[in-house]
Formats: structure tokens, sequence, C-alpha cells
């Protein structure tokens, strides 16, 4: 686990990370330290689109009307949990295809080829890192304290390559 930056502004999660499976949790470790990283508060839920509706809507009502902002959700195979969620809520929704089976092709389709009027904003396969990026320069548009760790971040990343394309341009050839 990331080690933990002081976290931003206000105790309410801000962040839903919704899973379809509890077998999504290895995959979905990039977002969870992400967050972790930038202090950004955040819940951990399991829900299925398809085994436990009911419960995935008391999910999304409840963190829709308590305050939250953004929700990363993660599903693989007939991947619809992204969408479901986007339908029930007006809040972003950040689809995160899980390599469950054919190598997450099946889940990226079902996640990104959402019918006009319900956009769901899909990451890679298995991008969970990417997911809690996202989520957090959606964040930064309204709080600038989420929006400076989100510029230190990206200072940090060029610094670091910068530094190892020196680092490997002054390294005798052959
Ligand atoms: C999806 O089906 C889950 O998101 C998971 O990626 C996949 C397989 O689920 P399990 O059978 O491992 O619970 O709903």
């Amino acid at each position: 686990m990331a080690a933990k930056t002081a976290k931003v502004k206000g105790s309410a999660a801000l962040v839903a990370v919704i899973l379809g499976s509890e077998s999504d949790m290895g995959r979905m470790k990039g977002a969870l330290d992400t967050l972790d990283e930038f202090g950004i508060p955040h819940i951990l839920r399991i829900a299925s689109a398809h085994r436990t509706p009911k419960l995935l809507h008391e999910i999304v009502d409840s963190f829709t009307k308590g305050g939250g902002r953004v929700i990363i959700a993660a599903a693989g195979m007939a991947a619809h949990l992204p969408g479901v969620i986007a339908s029930l809520t007006h809040l972003p929704v950040i689809g995160v295809p899980m390599s469950a089976s054919m190598m997450g092709m099946d889940a990226l389709l079902s996640i990104v080829q959402m019918p006009p009027g319900v956009p769901v904003a899909t990451v890679g396969v298995d991008a969970s890192k990417n997911a809690a990026l996202l989520a957090a320069q959606i964040l930064a548009a309204a709080r600038p304290d989420v929006e400076a760790k989100v510029k230190a971040f990206r200072e940090k990343q060029t610094k670091k390559l910068t530094a190892r394309s020196k680092e490997l341009s002054k390294a005798p050839k052959g």
C-alpha cells in the first residue's frame, strides 16, 4: 500500500470504488493505492449489477445523496456495472474493464459502448491507476487542494523519467 499523504479537505467520501466481484480486488489495487496516495476520501464496495441489483441501487443512492462526487466501477465479462450505475446517478462514472475473460475485450466493449444519453468514461483494461488519476482530475476542477496534488504528481513523474533518460544517455554504449 502506498504511503498516505495529507487528506484533502472534509471527511465525507468523494469517490466510491465499486467492484462487481471480490475477484476484481487485486486488479483494482492501483486505484485504491492512488486514492490513498492523493489523500482522497473514498469508500470501497462490492455490488453486482446482476447478482445484487438492489444492494447496488442502495449504495449508489446513498453515495449520491451523501455528497459523493465520482464513482469508479470495475467489472469483467458482461460488464454492465458501470452503465447501470451511470443510469442511477448524475455523478460522473469511470468504468474499468477487468480482464476476467477474453483478455478483457468483452468488458471493454460492454463498458465503452454506452448509448447516447448515459456516458461512462472508460479507461484501459485493468487500468485502475488511471481511473483514480482521472477521478482526481475531475475533483481538481472544483478543489484547489486536489488540483495541487495532481500537478505535483505530474511534476514528480516528469522529473523521474527525465532523470532516467539523462542517466541512460550518459551510460557507455554497446
Ligand atoms: C463480473 O464478473 C465481475 O466484475 C468479475 O470481473 C467477473 C467474474 O466474477 P466472479 O465469478 O469471479 O465473482 O461481474
